[in-house]
């Protein structure tokens, strides 16, 4: 069995992109899988996954004080980090019969990468490479960790990779379960421990929220821009606007997606808001308006990019260099279309403007 990437579950009658779900999903707590302790976790992620990110965010919240607006160290010093290179590579290069691509880790200072395909020039910046495991691939944490992962048809080589150091193999690569333990089970450890981001009082309206934007935004995209029948396209991309619609009107009456508090339903929301105008218009085809087209979606995006934690994983040369360069189907020759920060991503333009949201009561800073 070929080892398989994204790319490959849009094999089904229907043409339809249907993501897998994730293999490994063992939990870090009190009376869970693993004990939460400082220095034994790490992190493996791509700047560019929204999922990924997800977690990179929670980790920096954790470790910042919003009403400060300072962002200091906190849960960055518990839980290692490594940062893969944004375009795919091939991963095992030396044998001529397995075609799979995927993430490749980098130093700083390793020369520039070009697309499989063989075109393009992108270096590593702000690549963080392995240094637990010394490995090359996020295919070879799979193949340490014993797991048939992308060989399945049922899974893939994918990030994020939550990793023990102490066992040496993977505790979980479900983003939305490492953002809840982050959350919840490092507060011993976490500078920030009062920001909950999953609060008691709000749980069933974040998980009805998710329920719907899981599907049709944050997974949305993706089925509009991985279909390879026009019906699957067309019944995703009427989804995905009849829920940024819908978002578009929230917004307009409380300053985030889940009320008057930040959680991790605008973590979810924000890491699609944030790729869409730059990425997925273009490369997706999501091209009914842009975000910044919507005033309520644009000033939310700009809140949230002014929060530091969430800032500071919002990497675009990663989110922009990922997408293009890394799927020869969509886009052979791996050019990168300037929009609004430039093909590098370099310039912070639109989010970085000042926003309305104040005129909402906000919790956070109370
Ligand atoms: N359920 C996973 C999904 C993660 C996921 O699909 N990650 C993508 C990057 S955005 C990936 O690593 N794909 C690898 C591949 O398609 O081979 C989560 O939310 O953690």
């Amino acid at each position: 069995m070929q080892a398989r990437t994204a790319l490959e579950e849009t094999e089904n009658d229907k043409g339809e992109f249907k993501r897998k779900d994730a293999t490994f999903r063992k939990w870090i707590g009190k009376d869970k899988d693993f004990p939460a302790e400082a220095g034994r976790y790490h992190l493996y992620i791509s700047w560019a996954c929204p999922w990924a990110n997800r977690c990179a965010a929670t980790i920096y919240l954790k470790a910042s004080a919003r009403h400060l607006q300072l962002c200091m160290q906190g849960l960055e010093d518990v839980v290692g980090l490594s940062v893969v290179h944004p375009t795919w590579q091939k991963t095992k290069p030396d044998d001529p019969n397995d075609e799979h691509t995927g993430w490749t880790f980098a130093a700083p200072d390793d020369p520039p990468f070009t697309s499989v395909t063989g075109f393009g020039s992108f270096p590593p910046h702000e690549c963080i490479p392995d240094t637990v495991n010394g490995a090359k691939y996020v295919r070879d944490l799979y193949e340490i960790s014993n797991d048939t992962s992308g060989k399945d048809p049922e899974s893939k080589y994918s990030v994020p990779v939550l990793w023990d150091k102490k066992t040496k193999t993977i505790v979980n690569n479900e983003s939305a379960e490492i953002v809840r333990m982050f959350n919840s089970e490092f507060n011993d450890f976490a500078k920030n421990q009062d920001l909950d981001l999953y609060p008691e009082a709000l749980q069933k309206e974040i998980d009805s929220i998710n329920e719907w934007v899981y599907p049709t935004i944050n997974n949305g995209v993706y089925r509009c821009g991985f279909a390879i029948k026009q019906e699957a396209y067309n019944e995703a991309f009427k989804e995905l606007f009849d829920s940024l619609d819908r978002c578009e009107e929230i917004l307009g009456k409380q300053r985030y997606i889940a009320g008057n508090q930040l959680t991790e339903a605008d973590l979810r929301l924000f890491q699609t808001l944030i790729r869409f105008d730059e990425v997925y218009v273009v490369y997706f085809k999501t091209n009914k308006y842009f975000i910044r087209e919507k005033p309520n979606l644009t000033n939310y995006v700009r809140d949230l990019y002014q929060i530091p934690g969430i800032g500071k994983a919002v990497h675009m040369y990663h989110i922009k260099t990922h997408y293009l360069t890394s799927h020869p189907r969509l886009n052979y020759y791996a050019i990168v279309p300037a929009g609004q920060t430039g093909p590098d991503g370099s310039d912070k333009g639109w989010w970085t403007e000042p926003h309305d949201r104040d005129r909402f009561a906000d919790k956070a800073t109370a």
